[in-house]
């Protein structure tokens, strides 16, 4: 099998949880750099890729996939390497539900409503928009309180290795607690913090690191 190529940039939550499902899996890959965000646009033949524009994509023998749950699920079940979705169905229902919460809730609040606000706005010689963070710290409360009330007893989400749900959200979490806001809401439960630290240092994790992370 050729190694997969993952289209994506290195600052991008969603590429980076492609590339820890890679990582965690052991699964040699190639990073093909696309900046989402420059000023050119985007290589005019990306959108054959990912019709929406956005990053990651996904090719494997020929085969190509984006979004990235999807992408994900396709590298647990096509790479040996340990897996990385639960096998008892209501843990299994779980990840899934936490990866539902965390793309529909939390990607945007967390990252864009809270992170991009506070820090890269700022960066950038903007005005961070203070009654935005303000309503985005609400629903980020509810996004970590409702997700630690479907973790199990174990070190990580849902047992004692990371699943397809950890992966989904250490990259949101990592941009997340760069905002003393995020930081702040985290500290607060002891299952966040040591879930993070455990996630913080596995070697997927510190082998994605981006610039954006202090
Ligand atoms: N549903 C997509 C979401 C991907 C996504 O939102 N990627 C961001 C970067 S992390 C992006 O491309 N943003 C560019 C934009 O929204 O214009 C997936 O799961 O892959």
């Amino acid at each position: 099998m050729n190694e997969p190529i993952v289209y994506g940039a290195s600052y991008s939550v969603y590429t980076r949880i492609v590339r820890l499902a890679l990582e965690e899996k052991r699964v040699p890959y190639q990073l093909e750099e696309i900046d989402v965000f420059a000023e050119d646009g985007l290589p005019t033949d990306y959108l054959a890729r990912q019709p929406f524009g956005k990053i990651p994509a996904f090719e494997h023998d020929g085969f190509r996939l984006f979004e990235s749950g999807a992408i994900t699920r396709y590298i647990d079940e096509t790479f040996e390497g340990p897996a990385l979705m639960p096998e008892p169905v209501h843990e299994w229902a779980r990840a899934n539900q936490i990866i539902s919460i965390l793309d529909s809730h939390a990607y945007r609040t967390l990252v864009w409503d809270v992170f991009v606000e506070r820090i890269r706005v700022p960066q950038k010689g903007g005005d961070a928009d203070e009654g935005k963070i303000a309503s985005a710290l609400e629903c980020a409360e509810t996004c970590l309180d409702t997700i630690e009330s479907l973790m199990g007893d174990g070190s990580y989400f849902l047992g004692n290795f990371p699943t397809l749900a950890d992966v989904h959200a250490a990259p949101m979490i990592a941009l997340f607690r760069q905002a003393p806001e995020g930081k702040e809401l985290i500290q607060k439960s002891v299952r966040w913090i040591e879930w993070w630290n455990r996630m913080n240092d596995r070697p997927g994790m510190i082998n994605t690191r981006s610039e954006l992370e202090t």
